[in-house]
């Protein structure tokens, strides 16, 4: 059963039940503190199936299509420049690229693109997938370096190679074959200078990940008006990372998935812990298996959570879109920031939060 039906089967029940509530009342004299009292308990069960099926739920009926959802806030020009694309007649690919292309472009970005921040050898390396429902296609690019839009080689490699995913060099030579915009990049010698300075260094992971501020992903997810599903992301990465580390965005499964059947999810934050679980993917089945949007993604996290020795200190945020134009997200920190747009409005909304003493509830490590 979907879940907008389940959510109108325990409508008409609570529905049901208020009314029993009040003939009983009417023919039993009930208390009124009793009758209060019962009231309550069934307004609180409506309340704990709504909050179950996600705030930001839309019924069927009301979704409006088509539909883009994107992380952070910075996802919302994007999605207005994907909506317009569609409005003009595009495809969802066509909607997917050109949406994150503003961010990408965008030079005040520091997690997205060439101005984005570079890896601990001081080159910037660009990690990007993009998905289409239909067909169940896939492109991906990951350390890729010097090449303006890292969607466009992502959606290239999916629509010109048999093959899913390119790194490094090769993709870069990739890229600059299929006519990519790009840029000098100096990064042999960089490199270079780095393993120098390494040279006498303990070999050990950069500690970048003590600031929220320094790694945000574009994931954009896309409902096409015929109902067809797509979705891509884009990111820099962790912040001086060390070179050649690839994050979970341009990993399938990861920072990203579409299944055009159930719906679409991306990922943005940490990506060692969401690449350990297969993220996106898991909110996807989530989905299928029934539950909302928001709660597929918070349902992950907590999943994640209560494996994870990091406990609460996560850092890791999903977006949801399934196929009836439902939407939704969660994090493992409070309040995160996620755009939707459609013809009618386009918004920053927060997805729900998954609190310290929620995990530790759960039997989550909290160390
Ligand atoms: C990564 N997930 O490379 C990306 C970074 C990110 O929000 O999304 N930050 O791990």
């Amino acid at each position: 059963m979907t879940n907008a039906a389940t959510f109108h089967l325990c409508r008409g029940f609570l529905f049901a039940t208020m009314q029993s509530i009040r003939n009983d009342n009417a023919n039993s004299g009930l208390p009124r503190r009793e009758f209060l009292a019962r009231t309550a308990f069934v307004l609180a069960g409506g309340a704990a199936i709504q909050s179950a099926l996600g705030a930001d739920t839309v019924s069927p009926a009301n979704a409006e299509r088509p539909l883009v959802v994107s992380t952070w806030g910075f996802g919302k020009p994007a999605n207005e420049a994907a909506l317009k694309v569609l409005l003009g007649g595009g495809t969802i690919l066509d909607a997917v690229e050109q949406g994150i292309w503003v961010v990408e472009s965008d030079s005040h970005n520091k997690s997205v693109g060439l101005g984005g921040t570079p890896n601990a050898a001081g080159v910037v390396q660009l990690d990007a997938c993009i998905m289409s429902g239909p067909g169940h296609t896939a492109g991906s690019v990951a350390a890729l370096e010097g090449i303006r839009h890292p969607i466009s080689a992502a959606r290239r490699v999916m629509e010109k190679t048999p093959h899913v995913m390119l790194v490094g060099e090769g993709a870069r030579m990739f890229a600059l074959e299929q006519g990519l915009e790009s840029v000098e990049v100096n990064s042999a010698e960089r490199y270079e200078a780095w393993r120098k300075q390494r040279a006498n260094e303990k070999l050990s992971a950069p500690n970048s990940a003590k600031k929220p501020e320094n790694h945000d992903t574009i994931a954009l997810l896309v409902l096409g008006a015929d109902g067809n599903l797509a979705g891509g992301c884009s990111t820099s990465g962790l912040a001086n990372k060390l070179p050649g580390r690839v994050g979970d965005s341009p990993i399938i499964g990861s920072g990203l998935y579409v299944d055009n059947e159930v719906g679409a999810a991306g990922a943005t934050g940490m990506g060692e812990n969401v690449m350990r679980y297969c993220g996106s993917f898991l909110v996807v089945e989530l989905m299928r298996q029934g539950l909302a949007p928001q709660e597929a993604c918070l349902e992950t996290i907590r999943r994640i959570a209560k494996q994870e020795p990091a406990g609460r200190a996560l850092r890791i945020s999903f977006v949801a879109l399934d196929k009836l134009g439902r939407y939704g997200a969660a994090s493992s920190d409070q309040g995160f920031p996620y755009s939707v747009t459609d013809k009618t409005a386009s918004r920053v909304l927060h997805g729900a939060g998954f609190g310290a003493r929620a995990i530790g509830a759960e039997g989550g490590n909290q160390r």
